[in-house]
């Protein structure tokens, strides 16, 4: 049965005017070990940790600045939002379709709270805690191509004919701001797309961001902006000592009107010293040591890498499943062929190399987690090839084959192929990872020996459901089992309400 909403009576939690106070048993373990005649004997000793939450139940007016709003993802995102508001259907030769927001974890997915008379009962994710409505979002943002999101829209070729001609409308007037524009970090066929750009040093650039953020923030009297970048993969920077390693060597850099600071890492230095959430949706590293000290120094929240949303959300799910099943994947193979402009971006060898990196890592904590199938340093063999191929358009196709070694030496290769309009995949991920940036930075919390309240860590691990390589403050594992990952925000809203973790025990009907 599924139900809209819920309230929690709870000696532990309080609704109150402004907020939603909870205090919460965090039941977990520690872990000693002791090096016995040369072998370490472990003992884990469970503990309980009392934790408070409180969350501030004010929804601000929330506005989104996209980098890259006139892309795929960007006009893609605008459009999906716009036509859930204006309530928009539209025909097609199989059926006439209304809008949804089929995808988004948040306007999508539902959440177990119990169980009434014999039967599981449900409740919309978006349920747990207050959260900005999608269609109250003011959307705004950046462009290196000066056409206009209606435009943008018609060259993405994603929506259908007849939504496009409604949407026209409400679209057309949209005009992204000029964008930063460096050809040394996306690929040379770009080039002719640049024609609305941020012209000046690396410092005027980032003072021109800084202004936008003002600006709109103003223009459109929001209470708080999130700014993500949606825009072309760029090549790694490379991490230099004395150039970006700190933040000192950062700001310096900066002065000096480096060349390897790239305009993604502009961006996200705006959006720090403005306190503004910023995201990274590709996956390039942006953020270098000395981003992330001064977003840790200023407490800014910041979250990535790149939207996790086809190929490598099913990796996460299959090796997950393999791994704990106790099978051995010792071959991955994924293909990837699409025709968009991420495709033609991705055709030069160090876009690429971006993407190859955050897509190869991601089943290296499922590996590691099982130590009867895998050799400490042991890891399948993983590969994956990205080739552009224009005529299928958005439409990516995804191709990808997984060998494992069963019971008594046998073998066994699932083959999947995956054809997707990229963008549609990914637009409600973004419109997740605004909202849930937002939401993350009203939680406030302590534990029971920390005696202040404080917010999460500016490194928004809570995001990593949504993101491929997932950013995680240093020394903290990096989980990317997508259950996991689903499993720790769900809880730790849960948390906030007072409920406890979804243990999945039933045990009252055991
Ligand atoms: P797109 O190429 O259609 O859009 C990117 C937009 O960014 C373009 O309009 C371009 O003019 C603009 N741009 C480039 N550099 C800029 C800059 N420095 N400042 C402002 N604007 C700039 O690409 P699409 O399909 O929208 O994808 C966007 C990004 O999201 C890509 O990096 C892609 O790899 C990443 N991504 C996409 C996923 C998907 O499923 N669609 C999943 C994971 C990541
Ligand atoms: C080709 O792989 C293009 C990429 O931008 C992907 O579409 C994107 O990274 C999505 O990847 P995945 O693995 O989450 O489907």
């Amino acid at each position: 049965m599924f139900i809209e909403s819920f309230k929690v009576e709870s000696p532990n939690v309080k609704y109150t005017e402004n907020e939603i106070h909870s205090v919460y048993d965090y039941q977990t373990t520690e872990l000693v070990h002791e090096n016995k005649n040369g072998a370490f004997q472990w003992t884990v000793k469970p503990k309980t940790v009392k934790y408070e939450f409180k969350t501030d139940t004010h929804v601000p007016k929330l506005g989104v600045m996209l980098v890259g709003w006139g892309g795929n993802n960007g006009s893609t995102l605008t459009a999906g939002v716009i036509a859930n508001r204006e309530g928009i259907s539209w025909a097609t030769k199989e059926k006439v379709k209304q809008a949804n927001y089929f995808g988004s974890l948040t306007q999508a997915s539902s959440i177990r709270v119990g169980s009434f008379n014999g039967e599981e009962i449900y409740a919309p994710f978006k349920s747990l805690l207050p959260m900005v409505n999608p269609e109250e979002i003011v959307f705004g943002g950046w462009d290196i191509s000066d056409m206009n999101l209606a435009d943008a829209m018609a060259r993405a070729k994603v929506l259908d004919i007849d939504l496009q001609k409604q949407l026209r409308p409400f679209m057309e007037h949209m005009v992204p701001l000029p964008g930063i524009f460096d050809p040394d970090f996306i690929a040379a066929n770009q080039g002719s797309r640049a024609n609305h750009v941020i012209k000046g040093t690396k410092k005027q650039q980032l003072e021109r961001v800084i202004k936008d953020i003002r600006e709109f923030k103003e223009k459109n009297k929001v209470d708080k902006v999130v700014v993500l970048w949606t825009a072309n993969t760029e090549r790694y920077s490379n991490v230099v000592v004395g150039l970006n390693d700190t933040t000192e060597n950062l700001m310096s850099s900066l002065e000096k009107d480096e060349a390897e600071i790239s305009p993604s890492t502009l961006y996200a230095i705006a959006c720090v010293l403005e306190n503004v959430p910023f995201i990274n949706g590709s996956p390039q590293n942006t953020f270098v040591p000395g981003l992330i000290e001064l977003a840790i120094e200023r407490n800014c929240l910041i979250g990535g890498d790149d939207f996790k949303s086809g190929q490598t959300k099913m990796k996460s799910v299959l090796v997950d499943f393999l791994v704990g099943a106790g099978i051995k994947p010792t071959s991955i193979v994924s293909y990837n062929h699409l025709g968009n402009n991420d495709g033609m971006n991705l055709s030069a060898p160090q876009t690429f190399r971006s993407k190859e990196i955050s897509k190869s890592n991601v089943v290296d904590d499922m590996v590691g987690s099982n130590g009867i199938l895998y050799e400490p340093g042991e890891h399948p063999d993983h590969v994956v090839v990205i080739k552009y191929v224009p005529y299928v358009g958005d439409s990516k196709r995804a191709m990808d084959e997984y060998t494992s070694e069963i019971f008594m030496g046998g073998k066994n290769t699932i083959v999947m192929h995956n054809t997707c309009e990229d963008s549609l995949l990914a637009a409600p991920i973004i419109l997740d990872l605004v909202l849930l940036a937002e939401l993350t930075t009203r939680i406030q919390f302590m534990a029971e020996t920390e005696g202040k309240f404080h917010s999460f860590h500016p490194v928004a691990t809570l995001l990593s459901y949504l993101s491929k390589a997932p950013l995680v403050p240093p020394g903290t594992p990096v989980v990317n089992a997508l259950s996991k990952q689903r499993a720790m925000l769900e809880n730790i809203l849960r948390a906030c309400v007072g409920l406890a973790p979804e243990n999945n025990m039933i045990l009252e009907y055991k």
